[in-house]
């Protein structure tokens, strides 16, 4: 049986949205974000030792990475599902979104939620001013920079294609979801992007997105 190891308002959430878009049978193992640091629980370690979530297990498999979970998910169980067709065009962008997601989408949306709560979060009062002035600069001069470039490439993306890969929906869809989810909760990314707007629009009506946040509870992303 494919357990999921579930962290509440995480990257996890994306794995029950492909589980339920495939209609397997899982289950969830639930660990709590600590409400201070919003950090995992210890007991995540015991799972995987990095201690972050998604882990899923499957067996004799423990896997760790999103990425990694998914295609090892539709490789044994997607018979063909949700992937395009080795060796076409729409392979490669499904290949090269599912590893943009991870590789240069997040880590500038992570930078800016470090550099965010390092400008607000609690320190001595004199020692504020340089937080600020130190954050302010690194956020304006690398990460919203970055941010920025690569929302108007994805936009100009979507404005080829239906979908990351092309026409169709695929699992690339569901790798890319949480960046546009971060973006939109701390990236800038609003109305003056409709074809993104429009994405996560057309992501969250699907039946699938239900029932994964109807079986994963709560999913509110860090601002
Ligand atoms: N690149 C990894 C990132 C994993 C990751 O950072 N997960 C976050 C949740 S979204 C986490 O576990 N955070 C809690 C912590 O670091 O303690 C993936 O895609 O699986």
């Amino acid at each position: 049986m494919i357990v999921v190891h579930h962290l509440n308002n995480s990257r996890s959430q994306r794995l029950l949205w492909l589980l339920e878009e495939l209609a397997l049978k899982y289950e969830i193992k639930r660990y709590q974000r600590d409400p201070k640091t919003m950090l995992a629980p210890a007991e995540l370690r015991e799972v995987h030792p990095l201690g972050k979530s998604p882990v899923i297990t499957d067996g004799e498999v423990t896997l760790a990475e999103s990425g990694a979970i998914m295609e090892y998910l539709l490789e044994r169980y997607g018979s063909g599902r949700l992937a395009p067709p080795p060796g076409t065009a729409e392979r490669l962008r499904y290949t090269y979104w599912m590893h943009f997601a991870e590789g240069t989408a997040m880590p500038p949306l992570v930078m800016k939620l470090i550099f965010d709560r390092m400008e607000k979060g609690p320190m001595p009062f004199f020692a504020r001013p340089v937080a600020k002035a130190l954050a302010g600069r690194v956020k304006r001069g690398f990460i919203e920079p970055n941010i920025n470039r690569q929302l108007d490439f994805m936009e100009a993306e979507l404005g080829k294609h239906a979908w990351f890969a092309g026409d169709q929906f695929t699992a690339a869809d569901i790798q890319m979801s949480f960046p546009l989810e971060a973006a939109a909760a701390r990236g800038g990314l609003n109305a003056s992007r409709p074809k993104l707007m429009d994405f996560l629009g057309r992501i969250h009506a699907r039946e699938a997105y239900r029932s994964a946040l109807e079986r994963g509870g709560e999913f509110q992303l860090l601002s």
